[in-house]
Parts: structure tokens; C-alpha cells; sequence
């Protein structure tokens, strides 16, 4: 059990405010073209440290992805959403949110995520734009994911089934229609046609019925309208907003471990959640990116399948499931729980050149009376493992190395200042910082926008 709270930290809390913080520095500091990155297996907290940054930025833009993506925010009067194509700067009003190039997009989803905020008082208008470059997501992209998990049988994905690996599918092949398209209605049947008998071919549980093909092109009708004020040339946008020396804020979906190229494949999701995604997904120069930051839990969650080298079973999976409310945003699935993984967290920072990270969800350990924290892998004969391996065998084979630090056994979500944290606390912050060698500017005590520590 966690005692009561650690120390008085009412005098910080005032002097925030309740909704707005500011630490100069580390967020006023950031440069002009910033972004936040998952730096695990997802669900670090990304859409938190966006909500609060977008503060300070003019433009929050969404580069890769799709629905798949679940960030949950807060506003200023604790009211709860729970974003997935929508970037999370739209609680902030003076933000632009972009969805890039690089998302795909379920438009019925998107105007039901937009229905829900609008309906909660949130102003979406002219606020949201649409890249045309980005590809639509069909219904039966999603219908085709569930398909494929279930051929896959007991080597399944795991994926959310929003039909994201098959619309990227699609744009590989390149029979994609992209959003841009819809403004040659005359051309779209033919193409949509072209993908669903493509789909009918392949799986035989596809059902490609009589009237299906003019019943989807009726609905996309009677989409165009609606989408029209939100489609834009995002890229011409995204690099305007530069030059005029905006501030743009990039928001990742999913996490590097995910990635296709650099994740635990094919256990990954389809698209590029690490720092080239930015430059691929939005069209900018990499010259142009300045801070990012890498978003990571105190410890690990992954949801799916796939190799997790310091997976906690039973009891101790359990507790720190349901000690951090370790369920899936979109799909509600549970998530798998364990220990921080330094060995992971260090191939991200490589890949990514994270110039600060934001250290999540601490709170959630403070029942523990002590905290592992995975700093090495090895072979099972206990030759020492250099780097995170490619080799799924490996990865389910390999030995985690740990070291055991003490707990501080007590409620740290209501502290706001650094120094204020136990001292086991601000150990393990230090030691990670240490063993990753990237530092550690923001640190979550809680899911409200106040609960933030800034380093
Ligand atoms: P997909 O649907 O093709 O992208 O799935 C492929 C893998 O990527 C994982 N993935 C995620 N992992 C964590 N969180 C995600 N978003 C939701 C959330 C997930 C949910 O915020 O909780 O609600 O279940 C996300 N999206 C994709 C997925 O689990 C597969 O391992
Ligand atoms: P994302 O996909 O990376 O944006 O993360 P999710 O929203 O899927 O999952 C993170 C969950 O943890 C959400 O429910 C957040 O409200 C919550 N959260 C974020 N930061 C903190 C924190 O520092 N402490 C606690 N207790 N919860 C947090
Ligand atoms: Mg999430």
C-alpha cells in the first residue's frame, strides 16, 4: 500500500496554476520545430506531454499512423478525451492541427472523433486540415486486418484492427486512393472497385456483394462536401508555418520498438513512428527538426504480440497493470506490463537522437517496495548481448540483466517540483539518465495537465 503524500506541494501547485504551466526553458525553450516520440511499445503518455506543450506551439501535426493511435488528454477542468486522428493540440484553441501525408485516414472516423469534440464544447473549425496526400482508410481496409490476423491463427498481430497494415498496403502497391482524390468523384468508383475486387480475390471470407460498391461510393458523396474546408496541400502549409517562423509541434503515434523498420517485426505496426517518419510524413527537411523528445514510461507496456524482454507475469504483471490502468485507448485490450527496459530505451535514443525525454507515469510505482530497471541482455550461456537485437528467436531466448533499486513507498502525484520527490524517486530518475545518457527534463506524476515535473 502507498502512504500518503511524500511532501506539501501546494505552494508549486498555486504558482502553476491549474491547466497552464510554464517552466522557461523547457518548454518556452524548445525549438522552433519540435517533436514528441514514443520511445517504447507505445502508450508512454505521448498525448499528455503534446496537450501541455501545445501551449507554446502554433501547429501540432500528426505524421504517421492512423486510428490506430489512442492519446488520452485532459483540459484544464479534468474532462477526459481520448484522441485518435485528431492531434492532441486541439484542446488548445489558438492551435492548428495537421493531419500529415504520412496518416492514413478513416474519414467516418475522423468526423465521429470530431462529432464528440465539437459536442464537448471543442471548436474544430478551421482548426484541423487534412493532407490530400494522405490515403484513405476504407472500411474494408479494417475488415481485410481482422482477416489477416485470423489466417495468421496463433502467430496473430495483435494489431488494433483499424485497417492500418492494409491501407498502407495499398499505398505501397499503389493502388491507394488518397484523400485528394475525392476531388475526382467521376474516377473514384473505378478505384475503389479496382481495391474491393482486389480484397474479394484474396480472401475468400471477403464478401464483395451486389449494390456494396455503389452504397460506399453514396457515403463518399456525401463525405466530399464535409472534407472539403478540411483538405489543404499540408506540405506547402507545414513548410509556410516555418518560414513565418511558427512553432511546430510533431506528435507521434505508436513508438520507435513499433516502427517497421526498427521494431520487434513483424511484430511492429505498418508505418515509421520514429524520427524519420517526421521528415517522410509531413514533408520537411530534416535540417528543419530541432528538439525531440522521447516519451517513456517509468516502466514497460506493450499491446499485441510480440517479444517484451522484461515482461512481468502473474502477480507482478497484474499489479503494475492495474496499478497504472494498463488498457488499451481505442481497443481496451490489457496491456501487457514489466520493468523498464534500459537496453530498449537506449536503441531508441540511438535511432532517434532524443534531446531530452519525459519520464511517465513514475507515480504508478510508488507501491513498490523496490523497482527493477532491465540494464543488460545476455545469451542464455551468459555471453553478453552488445545491442537489441534484430532475431526474434534471440529476443525470446535472452536473459535480461537487473538492478534493484529502492521503492519510495509513497503518493507522489501531488508534487510539483523536483526536489520535492523522495529521494529513492529522484534516484531512479538519475540512475536512468545515467544508463541511457539523454536527460530527463519532464517527469508525469499523474495523467492531469498539471502533473508534471520539470528537470
Ligand atoms: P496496428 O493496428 O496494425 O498498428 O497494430 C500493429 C501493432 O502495433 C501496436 N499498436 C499499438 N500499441 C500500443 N498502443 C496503440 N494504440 C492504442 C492505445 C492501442 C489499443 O493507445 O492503447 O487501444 O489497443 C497501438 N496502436 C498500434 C498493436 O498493438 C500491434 O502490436
Ligand atoms: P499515448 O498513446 O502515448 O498518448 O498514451 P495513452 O493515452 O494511450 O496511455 C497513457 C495513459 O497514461 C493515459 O491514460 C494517460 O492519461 C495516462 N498518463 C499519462 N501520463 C501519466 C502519468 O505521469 N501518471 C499517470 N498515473 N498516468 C499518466
Ligand atoms: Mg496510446
Amino acid at each position: 500500500s502507498v502512504k500518503p503524500a511524500c511532501a506539501s506541494s501546494s505552494a508549486t501547485l498555486a504558482a502553476a496554476g491549474p491547466g497552464k504551466i510554464d517552466a522557461p526553458g523547457r518548454i518556452g525553450g524548445l525549438s522552433q520545430v519540435s517533436g514528441v516520440l514514443g520511445s517504447q511499445w507505445g502508450d508512454e503518455g505521448k498525448g499528455k506531454l503534446v496537450d501541455i506543450l501545445a501551449q507554446h506551439f502554433d501547429v501540432v501535426a500528426r505524421c504517421q499512423g492512423g486510428a490506430n493511435a489512442g492519446h488520452t488528454i485532459y483540459n484544464a477542468e479534468g474532462k477526459k478525451f481520448a484522441l485518435h486522428l485528431v492531434p492532441s493540440g486541439i484542446l488548445n484553441e489558438d492551435t492548428l492541427c495537421v493531419i500529415g501525408n504520412g496518416v492514413v485516414v478513416h474519414l467516418p472516423g475522423l468526423f465521429e472523433e470530431i462529432d464528440g469534440l465539437e459536442a464537448n464544447g471543442v471548436s474544430c473549425k478551421g482548426r484541423i486540415l487534412v493532407s490530400d496526400r494522405a490515403h484513405l482508410l476504407f472500411d474494408f481496409h479494417q475488415e481485410v486486418d481482422g482477416l489477416r490476423e485470423a489466417e495468421l491463427a496463433n502467430s496473430f498481430i495483435g494489431t488494433t484492427k483499424r485497417g492500418i497494415g492494409p491501407c498502407y498496403s495499398s499505398k505501397v502497391i499503389r493502388n491507394g486512393i488518397r484523400v485528394g482524390d475525392l476531388r475526382h468523384m467521376d474516377t473514384f468508383p473505378e478505384k475503389l472497385d479496382l481495391l474491393l475486387s482486389d480484397a474479394a480475390s484474396r480472401f475468400p471470407g471477403f464478401k464483395y456483394g451486389p449494390g456494396m460498391l455503389e452504397e460506399e461510393v453514396e457515403r463518399y458523396k456525401r463525405f466530399v462536401e464535409r472534407l472539403e474546408p478540411f483538405v489543404a496541400d499540408t506540405v506547402h502549409v507545414m513548410n509556410e508555418s516555418i518560414l513565418l517562423k511558427k512553432k511546430v509541434l510533431v506528435e507521434g503515434g505508436q513508438a520507435t520498438m513499433l516502427d517497421i523498420d526498427f521494431g520487434t517485426y513483424p511484430f511492429v505496426t505498418s508505418s515509421s513512428p520514429s524520427a524519420g517518419g517526421i521528415c517522410t510524413g509531413l514533408g520537411i527537411a530534416p535540417r528543419v527538426l530541432g528538439d525531440l523528445i522521447g516519451v517513456v514510461k517509468a516502466y514497460t507496456s506493450r499491446v499485441g504480440s510480440g517479444p517484451f524482454p522484461t515482461e512481468l507475469f502473474g502477480n507482478g504483471g497484474d499489479m503494475l497493470r492495474s496499478a497504472g490502468h494498463e488498457f488499451g485507448t481505442t481497443t481496451g485490450r490489457p496491456r501487457r506490463c514489466g520493468w523498464l527496459d534500459i537496453v530498449a530505451l537506449k536503441y531508441c535514443c540511438q535511432i532517434n537522437g532524443f534531446s531530452s525525454l519525459n519520464l511517465t507515469k513514475l507515480d504508478v510505482l510508488s507501491y513498490l517496495p523496490e523497482i527493477h530497471l532491465g540494464v543488460a541482455y545476455t545469451l542464455p550461456d551468459g555471453t553478453p548481448i552488445k545491442s537489441f537485437p534484430a532475431d526474434l528467436d534471440l529476443l525470446e531466448q535472452l536473459k535480461v540483466e537487473y538492478e534493484i533499486l529502492p521503492g519510495w513507498k509513497c503518493d507522489i502525484s501531488s508534487i510539483r517540483s523536483y526536489s520535492d520527490l523522495p529521494k529513492a524517486a529522484r534516484q531512479y530518475v538519475e540512475r536512468v539518465e545515467e544508463l541511457v545518457g539523454v536527460p530527463i527534463h519532464y517527469i508525469g506524476v499523474g495523467p492531469g495537465r498539471d502533473a508534471l515535473i520539470f528537470k
